[in-house]
Parts: structure tokens; sequence; C-alpha cells
């Protein structure tokens, strides 16, 4: 096998420049090789469906427990305690996988259909007597802050609070740059809400949250590693959620024609959903770190390495997706790794397209046409890609 250098490249992904309109650098990224080296952080990255994929499959090459940000847990003390799912490996990841893999099982999921669209249908009921609204504001943060936190059990006092902490989740995983700080600046207050929150005696009796408590009962889990896992409910479910639903508006607004596809059978808005996703991906890089020397497309990368997935990158890459950058909801979305891949694949992934399906078919059985009333704003983050607002119009049916 011969092996190449990569191309070095002077990028920096967590600038303002790249984080705003993102898709141009990817572009240059994929075409620059299989894998780049990005000086200015003494990193690999890959941009490739192919590379990406292979990363994401090799957890034994590629770990998550010296994290999946910039920063070497080997080396730098985590800003907090890790994440007992997201930055572990097997054995640990795969037993406290498999607990939120049941609490968030499609099983027990089944109980909040209904509430969920009532709730769409409220929210439905408010934007139709509006018209001019604010994609972000009034959909994608109303919706998700409604039914997530009830489904957990979050306690209704101090919600405020769970916004900042998944921006300071997100931004976390780049560099200390501007971003992250300005995201810390209230951490004292958002992080003992959230730890208070994460408590048992704090989730409602009824909610998904203290399913995690019930594997504690079962032995399966100590106490504190419950807690932790609610934490990770809290970290990773909303930010994400919100941005999914802003940016699959952001789409339909940017492609009229498949708002009216979406309309004429409102029973795809699963699908329409998932290729949104592909499209304006809201996680859009992770790190791993090599464990050993590897290959990767060619390149040798030696152990102990920080590796760069471009998630959103893969899901526009051609030589996976045919017209990459079209937004099509009838096409097959099977593949794309914006939700990831292997083993720390989303495990929120089934309570989100919930989410999504059931608004974005609620609002096409109600909306005729929903165009942009001016231009978005971004809101900028190291690991998320969304919008800080998005001026809609919503045409009644
Ligand atoms: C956690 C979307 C990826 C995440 C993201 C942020 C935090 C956590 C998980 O999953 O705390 O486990």
């Amino acid at each position: 096998m011969q092996l190449s250098p990569a191309a070095a490249c002077d990028f920096d992904p967590f600038s303002t420049e790249f984080l705003s309109d993102p898709y141009p650098f990817h572009e240059a990224l994929r075409e620059a090789g299989p894998v780049v080296r990005l000086d200015r952080y003494g990193i690999w990255a890959t941009a490739r469906h192919e590379q990406v994929v292979a990363v994401l499959s090799d957890y034994e090459s590629y770990c998550s427990s010296a994290g999946v940000g910039l920063s070497d847990f080997r080396k730098e003390k985590p800003w907090r305690p890790p994440s007992i799912i997201l930055e572990a490996d097997p054995p640990l990841h795969a037993r406290t996988h498999r607990v939120l893999m049941r609490a968030l099982s499609p099983a027990a999921l089944r109980d909040l259909r209904p509430v969920f669209e009532l709730e769409a249908e409220r929210l439905v009921d408010t934007l139709l007597q509006r018209r001019e609204v604010d994609g972000v504001a009034d959909i994608g943060r109303a919706y998700p802050l409604k039914v997530f936190p009830d489904a957990i059990g979050v306690r209704s006092d101090g919600r405020e609070n769970l916004l900042p902490y998944g921006n300071m989740v997100f931004n976390a995983f780049g560099p200390p740059n501007e971003l992250f700080r300005d995201a810390m600046s209230r951490a004292q207050e958002v992080i003992g809400w959230i730890t208070a929150a994460c408590e048992r005696d704090a989730l409602a009796a009824n909610g998904l949250g203290r399913s995690v408590y019930a594997a504690h009962d079962a032995g399966e889990l100590a106490y504190d590693e419950a807690r932790l896992l609610i934490r990770s409910l809290l970290s990773a479910g909303l930010d994400t959620t919100v941005h999914g639903i802003s940016n699959a508006l952001f789409c339909f607004a940017s492609f009229p024609d498949q708002w009216d596809v979406l309309r004429a059978d409102p029973s795809i808005a699963r699908t329409a959903f998932d290729e949104a996703m592909r499209l304006e991906s809201p996680v859009q890089t992770f790190f791993r770190t090599t464990t050993r020397d590897v290959d990767l497309g060619g390149t040798l990368i030696g152990a102990g390495e920080k590796v760069l997935t471009f998630l959103a990158a893969a899901n526009r890459d051609p030589r996976r997706w045919s017209d990459p950058e079209r937004f099509d909801v009838h096409r097959r979305t099977g593949g794309h790794v914006g939700f990831g891949h292997g083993i720390h694949r989303c495990v929120g992934e089934m309570l989100s397209k919930l989410e999504g399906e059931i608004l974005l078919a609620a609002l096409a059985r109600r909306v005729r046409a929903i165009e942009l009333n001016g231009e978005p704003a971004p809101h900028l983050n190291n690991t998320l890609r969304g919008f800080e607002s998005l001026p809609l119009v919503l045409e009644a049916a």
C-alpha cells in the first residue's frame, strides 16, 4: 500500500468566515484529498463520505474517550465531567448506550405521538393568526422547547437554561475562541440549574427521564451514572432539534416546489425531514482520536492524533450523492451521516424525527406556502449549523 502525504490547508473551520457559509470550504476540503492536514490546529480532517464513514465505523482505531472535540482529554482537563456515552468507548459505552436506546425506543415513544400532534396543531393555530413569523423563535425553538422537556419530565421552572447549556456544550467541542467564551459567560448558574434538574427527584414521575433511573434501580447503572445520562439528554436533545426544525423550514423556503410536493402527500414528512437533516445538518462536525497508527484514505496518521470528521460535507459529497445540493423530499436519504454512523449514532434519532415529522405534517396540511420574508441571520456555533432568525411568511391553505 502506497501511503501519500496529505494536503495541508490553513482553513480555520471554527472562524466566523467558515461557519457563516461552510459549504464552499467543505468543497475545497473534499477536493484537496481524502484526508487533509489543518496546520492551524495540528489536526487531521476528512470531508469525504467514504472516509467519514470509515472513521466512524472503526471505534477501536478512532476512539471517543479522549473527547470528540478539539481538546484531548488525555492532555487537558475537560471543562465538565465527560459524558459517559458520547465521550466513552466500549465497554462503558455499550452499557450506557443500551439504557438510553431503551429509554428512547419506539415503544417508549409511542404514547408521545398524540401529545406531540396536539402541540403541533396548537402551534399552527397561533402561527396562522400571525402570517409573518420567525421560523426560529416562533417554530424551531417554540415547538421543541415545549414538547422535549415535557417528554423527559424536566421541571418547568428554569427551562430558559436549556438552550444556553446546549450552546455551551456544542461550542466546547471547538477551540477556546470567542464563541466559546461568550457561551461560557453565564456558565456557573446554567450548570448549577442543569445539575439540579438531572436529579431523580427533579424529574416528573411519568417522563422518559425516570426510565433512566429505573435502570439504576435494576442495577445496570450507578446513581451518578443515571444523573450523567440525564445530563446527556439535556445536552444533546434541544439545540439539535431547534436547528433541525429551523433548518428544515429554511430548506422548504429555499425550494418552494418541494413544499408543494410535501403538501400533496404529508405522509412523506418523515423522509422530508431526514432529507433536510442531510442537506442542512445541525451537527456539522465531530472529532475522534487515533489509538494507533492508521491508514486513512492512503494517508498514514500516527497514534494519539485528533481527526475532524465533517459530517455535513460528507452529506454533500458528489462521490456519494447525485445533485447533492438539491433538496429533494423523495431522495433516498439512507446513508447520510447527519445523525452520525456506527456505535455512536444518535440515540435520540427517533425522538427528533417524531418532532420533525409531526410538525412538518401539521404545517403541510394547513400552510399553502412558506416564503422568506427577509435575510436569515446565522447562529454561529463551533459545532452546530443553524439560524438566529428566519423571517417567514406563512400563507394559510
Ligand atoms: C452528551 C449530538 C451528539 C451529544 C452532544 C452533546 C452532548 C452529549 C451528546 O450527542 O452529553 O452525552
